[in-house]
């Protein structure tokens, strides 16, 4: 019978010595993910506030926002956090030797239908807003039929699923499917940018089959596992599209890297944009390497 390696066990196989504290914050990642699954289904409603972008909140992204952030204060390791729900960075712990990114709760307008919604990091040692570059570490929590881990490492991308005995490893060193065969585009078509409207009129015509559940998560998690393309295209009326630089669009370039793909605004690398505020906006595209090269000379 195979092995059943733990989330634990792993880490702790893989990062000794300095590295310790790595493995601590991604099982604390785990741990969070336990906790907002079992959360979920008490937390429907909508709360009467909006974030920083104007967006309605719901009682679900207000509680895990600042579950995680008091999580992550009382370990210790982190300094800073940069989260989509708040309007600055905000400072944790002095001592702390990580600064992260978040989406607490990715996807949440698809609680109301019970669709899929996750839970974004990107992690850094330096201080925040810095480019996604610059990150170690990044790692998503997919609240699916099977909950699961995925975390990203230098050319490393391992997937975990919850089991009865926790967090287990369930795939080592994932690599994008080359070809693809799916896409997926947020917006209206009618919105989008022309030359990005004949690039999709090619994938479907190449074969490429349209997947959108409207949770990034979700439909990365769909082209990770299929390979293809994710976009939130940058739009007539909003040229840097919906998706935040910080939060979003900067730990899932760096996983799809880490997994042999690419990513660009249209014109480089989503890693290394400079940021110019916490809560930017960018046009995100991910996905195979080939077919984010094509889209980038297409648009540039
Ligand atoms: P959220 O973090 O507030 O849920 O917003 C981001 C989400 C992404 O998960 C998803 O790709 C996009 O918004 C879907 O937007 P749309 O509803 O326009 O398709
Ligand atoms: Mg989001």
């Amino acid at each position: 019978m195979a092995e059943v390696i733990t989330l634990e066990k792993y880490l702790k196989r893989k990062y000794g010595g300095a590295d310790e504290k790595f493995a601590d914050l991604i099982l604390k990642m785990g741990e969070i993910g336990e906790r907002i699954k079992d959360e979920l289904p008490n937390m429907r409603g909508k709360a009467d506030t909006k974030n920083v972008f104007g967006e309605i909140q719901l009682v679900a992204d207000k509680w895990a926002d600042k579950f995680i952030i008091d999580e992550f204060r009382a370990t210790g390791l982190v300094k800073a956090m940069a989260s989509e729900e708040q309007e600055d960075v905000v400072q944790l712990n002095d001592k702390g030797i990580f600064n992260i990114t978040l989406d607490p709760l990715d996807g949440s307008s698809n609680m109301k239908s019970n669709n899929l919604v996750g839970t974004m990091f990107g992690i850094y040692k330096e201080d925040l807003p810095t480019k996604g570059r610059n990150q170690i570490g990044a790692a998503y929590i997919l609240y699916g039929p099977v909950m699961s881990l995925v975390c990203a490492t230098k050319n490393r991308v391992n997937k975990f699923f919850y089991t009865k005995k926790g967090f287990i490893l369930k795939q080592e060193n994932i690599k994008l499917p080359e070809p693809g065969i799916l896409y997926g585009a947020g917006g209206l078509r009618k919105d989008w940018l022309p030359e990005f409207r004949k690039y999709i009129e090619g994938l479907e015509a190449e074969g490429y089959k349209l997947r959108y559940g409207g949770s990034f998560v979700g439909d990365f998690n769909q082209i990770l596992h299929y390979g293809g393309i994710f976009a939130y295209p940058a739009l007539a009326a909003k040229p840097n599209g919906k998706l935040r630089l910080l939060a979003e669009s900067n730990p899932m370039s760096y996983i799809i890297e880490q997994a042999g793909g690419a990513s660009t605004n249209g014109k480089i690398s989503i890693l290394d944009i400079e940021p110019e505020s916490v809560n930017q906006r960018i046009p995100t595209y991910v996905g195979n390497k080939g077919l984010i090269e094509k889209l980038e000379k297409i648009l540039s």
